[in-house]
This record gives C-alpha cells, structure tokens and sequence, in this order.
C-alpha cells in the first residue's frame, strides 16, 4: 500500500465576483440577486480558509480564477468590435448575457473535476475530468480553462491523466466531484468511488424534478468510470433523492460528506436501499464496517441543511491521524445545525472543528467544500505537480496582498458594464499568472 495525501485545492475567488442570480435551483443564488458583492472581501475569506488548512497540516494548493468577463463567449454569441464595444452593446441589449460572462463561478473547485486517485485505476494514473458543468449557462463557459489549466497543474503523463470533459450533451452533464464520493481504510488504499446522479433517465430532454434542474446525469458517472479506468469492485452510481434537489440541494455535497471510512447523510439525501448497498459494498471493499451516520429531519430539517450548509463541511484527515471539520461560520449560530456538530464530535467522528467565514461565497451558495477540488497524491505525484500553486506562508502573503492590489472592494450589478473592469481584471490575472509561474494559461494571453 502506498502512503498518500490529500492535496484540497481551492479555486481563488476572482476580481469579478457579483450576485447575478444565474443559478436555477440554488436558493442562495436566486435571493440574492443584484445584492452588492465584496470581491476584495470575499477572495480574502477564501485565502483564510486555504491558510487555516494549510496551518492544520493539510496540502493545500490554489485553482486561479479565469478570466471575467469572457469576451470569447461574448463574441460567440453575436457581439462584434472592439472589447470596450463588445461590452458596452452586451451591457446596453443584454445584459443577462454579460452578467454570464462576468460570473467568478469557477471559484467553486468541487465543479471543476472528478479525481480517482491511483490507487483505485488499472493502469496506476490519477486520472481527471473536468466537469463539463452544461446546466448553467455561466458554468457552462468553465470547462476549456479547467482543462486547461488541470493540464498546466499535472502536467506528468506518467503520473496524471486529465481527459477532455464529457461532450457537451445533456445525457452527459456532469458537475463533477460535488456530486462524488469517495471512501476508503486511507487515502492511499483502494477506496469506493460513489458517484451520484440526480435523474435516472439519462437519456431524455431536460428534466426539472418539479421545478429545479437535475444537475447530475447517470450517463457522466458511467462514463467517468470507464474512462479512469476504475476496477470494477470500486465504482458504484447511487442516485439522490429528487425531493432534496428540489429543497435546494442542487448538489449532493449539500446533504451529505464523507472522508475515509465515514459517511455522514442527511435522512432525505438518498433512499433506504441505496444506503443499505454503500454500507455492504464499502464494507466489503475496506474489510471492516464503515461508519455511516445518518442525520434525520427531525434533528436538522432539510430546509435547515440547506440554509445553514452543514453537509458542505470539509471533513479531512490530519497529519496525526484525527479528522477535523471545517464548518461554515453560518453553522456555529445555528442552534440545531451546532446542535448535530457537537453530537458527531461527541461520537468521535471528528476531534476538531473550526468554523470559516465564507459569507461571501455563502451567498452565492458555495460552502466551504464547494470551494476545493480533493486530490488524492502519493508523496511521487505530489512532487511531480506543479509546484508554483502550492500554499506556502510566503505564497498566501503574496496572494493576499495581490488581492488587496487589484480587487474592487465592492460591485454593484451596473459595475459590470464598467469598461474598466475587464482592464483591471486581466492585468490582475496577468500577474498572478506570472506569479503562480503558470505560463500562459489565459486567452488575453494566447
Ligand atoms: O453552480 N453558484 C454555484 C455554486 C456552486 C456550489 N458548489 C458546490 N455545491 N459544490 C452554482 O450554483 C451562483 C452565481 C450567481 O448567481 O451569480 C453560482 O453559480
């Protein structure tokens, strides 16, 4: 058995960051459209957090922001001329399209991917797809640049495979490792990849369980499978409770969290049976019985799980062996949200907990597990990615203070017309860039 690690790599909130209410079946995202966002504020609350991880013990690398707004995609959909053009016509005849092109959304890690670490594929990479991320019209416009970039990150075929994301079908959306599970004795043993899905027809027209889109296809787990090449026993597809999704959780990593041998679910996440066949497969795989714990309605509603982002926890292994919870600031006034922490540290589920501000992100309905992609790396691989995005205290003080450099403190929603944010966003980019050691990574640069 090969000892491993897992690397939390988060996605750097970018200078663009605004409440645009593009989210369909994201509660926070839609109430909170056209508030006034902190972008300065809000990279800085997710730098703290990377920071806190890092000072645990925990690896912890960045995922740069792309670039806002995307002329390419503004182009693509009919806008002619020049840049400050381009965005003055979208501003005046559309502005839903510019406000698409100006999302910061790729903020959201876990969407960026799904990672089998080696341990679990045949021909011994880690292998990774990048999300194609189809439901979303601003999400949608994601995919090029994580490849993209994941290919910059992991650049070592030896080591690493990063795919093509699926094509672009519906039978095929995938928002990646958000809706993916993995369980396993440790990081650098075999482990159970679960993926879930949120409709089992995969290959119908856009569906809408009453009235939120099902975000997660069965078709991408399937497919994800063959191509990581997955060992047969260690791949299941389980599919979620539509009624949660239409509560509000439009990924499973709303209403349920894992880490090695534990599984934490809220009662409304998934049916009895698929429970019954996790727990027996898990077991079988790992040798000894996994602990599931199930959190039931009565104790915290779904609509509370929802609101207060419990299940959106990070739940990561330190250095010495003990699990930590890295829960959102949101839970620790919550009284039945605390209630539940302190009955599972209580269980010994976990031995620490820390709370994060990550209201910023919060209010677009990202939680502090939305925004980092888990990769699982042997001491090897980790030594052979790519070194520049590694979190250092030297990196997260130059990180910090670029931010402070170049980030608008605040955005209202007719900010996004300003010509000058795309000067300011890309002279950003340019520079952190070159700072992360990156190469060119951006179109602007290409
Ligand atoms: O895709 N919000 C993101 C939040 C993603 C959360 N990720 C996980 N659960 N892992 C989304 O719904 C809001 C953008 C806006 O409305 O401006 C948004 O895209």
């Amino acid at each position: 058995m090969m000892q491993a690690v897992e690397l939390n790599l988060d996605g750097i909130v970018g200078p663009t960051h605004n409440y645009a209410g593009l989210a369909a079946g994201n509660l926070a995202s839609m109430r909170n459209r056209g508030r006034k966002s902190y972008p300065r504020k809000a990279a800085l609350q997710g730098l703290d957090k990377m920071r806190l991880l890092m000072e645990l013990g925990v690896p912890q690398a960045v995922l740069p922001p792309h670039e806002r707004p995307y002329l390419p995609f503004l182009r693509a959909v009919g806008f002619r001329g020049s840049d400050q053009a381009i965005i003055a016509k979208a501003a005046k005849e559309n502005p839903l399209m510019l406000a698409n092109s100006s999302s910061s959304s790729a903020m959201w890690a876990a969407n960026a991917a799904t990672v089998s670490p080696s341990a679990d594929t045949r021909d011994g990479k880690v292998h990774f797809t990048p999300a194609n991320l189809l439901s979303e019209l601003h999400r949608s416009l994601e995919p090029s640049v994580n490849t993209r970039i994941l290919r910059v990150l992991f650049p070592n075929t030896r080591y690493f495979a990063v795919h093509d994301p699926l094509p672009a079908a519906w039978a095929l959306r995938d928002e990646g490792a958000a809706n993916y599970l993995r369980l396993a004795a440790s990081h650098g043993e075999p482990g159970l990849e679960i993926f879930t899905f949120d409709s089992a027809q995969p290959y119908q027209a856009q569906e809408y369980l009453h009235h939120f889109p099902a975000r997660q296809s069965l078709g991408a787990g399937i497919a994800v499978r063959h191509r990581h090449l997955i060992r047969e026993d260690q791949a299941i597809g389980i599919q979620r409770a539509g009624e949660s999704i239409d509560a509000g959780a439009f990924h499973a990593d709303l209403v349920t969290m894992g880490n090695l041998d534990v599984l934490i679910y809220h009662q409304q996440a998934f049916d009895r049976q698929s429970i019954a066949v996790m727990r027996k497969t898990c077991q079988r795989l790992i040798g000894a019985p996994p602990r599931f714990v199930e959190i039931i309605e009565e104790n915290l509603s779904l609509k509370d799980a929802v609101q207060t982002y419990l299940f959106n926890s990070q739940l990561v292994t330190l250095p010495g062996g003990d699990m930590a919870l890295i829960a959102p600031e949101e839970c620790r006034s919550h009284p039945a949200a605390k209630a539940q922490i302190d009955l599972l540290q209580q269980q010994q589920l976990f031995n620490r907990v820390e709370f994060v501000d990550v209201r910023q992100s919060m209010l677009n309905g990202g939680g502090p597990a939305c925004l980092r992609l888990r990769v699982v790396l042997t001491k090897k691989e980790l030594a052979a990615m790519h070194q520049g995005v590694r979190l250092t205290p030297l990196l997260y003080k130059q990180l910090t203070h670029w931010v402070q450099k170049h980030y608008r403190e605040s955005l209202a929603p007719a900010d996004l017309a300003d010509p000058a944010l795309l000067r300011e966003s890309r002279k950003a980019l340019d520079e952190l860039s070159a700072l992360l050691q990156l190469g060119s990574i951006y179109d602007f640069q290409l």
